[in-house]
């Protein structure tokens, strides 16, 4: 970290406020796991070196389908939004990383890495943007894009996808998230073959434009802004993509995209053993594609995803490396509140996950003792976990209480005097 966003002094002096209680806490949480055979520090370590990227759009304020009533001192451009996730990062030290979405994002690549480097920030996958028309293009997206019917639109879909690689390749970003909104209102009104086939063969073709040590990732939505039929609706669709177009195509989970109860973590685990899981978008959801912060509705699904992840890690499955991102839009809350909330969620899911017994879960498991199966993963998350993810942080040299040093810090009010009230909407829903 080369540029301190909020000043050093102001982080130390609540840390010093906290630190007795916290080493106290860490004391009596490293008894307590020694107890079961766990060792804090190689938890602490491994917490330590868990991160997850933060979504660009994520610290602007978001909206509703019906309105967006702007926050105070919002991020005017992408580099007031760097600014944002440089706070993000100074005090969690959990999100070295900023996933960009183009055009929204679009500047000068040499500008966007000066500006990350100042800030020691890197980035992670870009995503593209067919979902909705920019003033300067030939074809709308109304009817769709990379499916479209008209050859030309899809032709326009797919250089914007191949301008993202080459934006993303000028920032050192190694992925490329594609996510569209095409499908359908009315039965009838598409063919779902058809369509699908345009859309294999759009992808094709940016697929090709990947360089050697860049992923592809396609992220599934079960429906929105269609309501009858997306191109891409589920984890099957999802990964028939991956498999058709290669070695470098994976699935993109994002959790809010999925029909109410269904297993996520289950799914997660599908694409794992068969090779094709490529990421997160880590959010949380009670309905639909709510975009709530992680772990705010049901944290112990978060944690059953992590346990998954654990489990892989811990087989050794060849070639696992799945990349970690938020994906949220934030109403009522400061997005810098909730963006350093959710990625201590994320973090304390994996730490729960880590605590998880997993030789005698598989005693229990192949014994068919389903009640004692179900007590180890409810052992393990029922652990408070805190004291670790606050010492990683602390020891990092980020805050103790993230939400706490950034409310003394006045970071918001401060930005709010060069930043303009924000007038109109702006995406920020995907
Ligand atoms: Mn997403």
């Amino acid at each position: 970290m080369t540029d301190q966003t909020i000043a050093a002094d102001i982080v130390s002096a609540d840390n010093d406020k906290r630190q007795p209680a916290l080493a106290a806490d860490y004391a009596a949480l490293g008894e307590k796991l020694a107890r079961d055979n766990s060792d804090i520090e190689a938890i602490t370590q491994k917490v330590s070196e868990f991160f997850v990227a933060v979504p660009s759009w994520g610290v602007g304020t978001g909206g509703t389908r019906f309105a967006r009533f702007p926050g105070f001192g919002e991020p005017r451009h992408i580099f007031d939004k760097l600014d944002d996730c440089a706070v993000i990062q100074q005090l969690t030290r959990t999100t070295p990383t900023v996933s960009l979405h183009i055009p929204w994002d679009k500047a000068d690549p040499k500008e966007l890495k000066a500006k990350a480097d100042a800030l020691g920030l890197r980035f992670d996958a870009m995503n593209s943007n067919t979902f909705s028309d920019q003033a300067d293009q030939a074809h709308s997206y109304k009817f769709g894009s990379l499916s479209h019917v008209d050859a030309g639109t899809r032709q326009q879909a797919v250089e914007h996808n191949i301008e993202c690689i080459e934006i993303g390749s000028a920032l050192g970003s190694k992925a490329l998230t594609v996510w569209v909104g095409d499908g359908s209102n009315f039965p009838g009104q598409s063919s779902f073959t058809r369509s699908f086939e345009r859309y294999l063969d759009s992808m094709r073709t940016v697929y090709k434009a990947l360089p050697d040590d860049w992923r592809l990732f396609s992220e599934h939505k079960m429906y929105e802004p269609a309501f009858y039929s997306t191109i891409v609706q589920d984890w099957g669709t999802n990964y028939l993509i991956a498999q058709t177009l290669g070695d470098k195509a994976f699935c993109l989970v994002d959790l809010g995209h999925h029909a109410p109860n269904t297993n996520i973590e289950m799914i997660v685990a599908r694409l794992i053993q068969f090779g094709k899981l490529g990421g997160f978008h880590f959010n949380d959801s009670k309905y639909g594609d709510d975009d709530l912060d992680a772990g705010s509705i049901d944290p112990y699904r978060l944690f059953l995803v992590f346990n998954e992840l654990v489990d892989a890690e811990h087989r050794g499955v060849k070639g696992f490396h799945p990349a970690h991102m938020i994906d949220q839009s934030h109403n009522v809350t400061d997005p810098i509140e909730s963006l350093m909330s959710s990625a201590n969620e994320i973090r304390r899911a994996y730490a729960q996950a880590l605590l998880v017994d997993r030789a005698a879960l598989e005693g229990f498991q192949d014994g068919n003792d389903a009640l004692m199966a179900s007590e180890t993963l409810k052992r393990a998350y029922r652990t408070d976990v805190e004291p670790i993810l606050a010492e990683a942080r602390r020891r990092a040299g980020g805050a103790i209480d993230p939400v706490a040093a950034y409310r003394a810090s006045g970071y918001r009010k401060s930005v709010a005097a060069q930043r303009p009230a924000v007038k109109g909407g702006s995406g920020g829903i995907i």
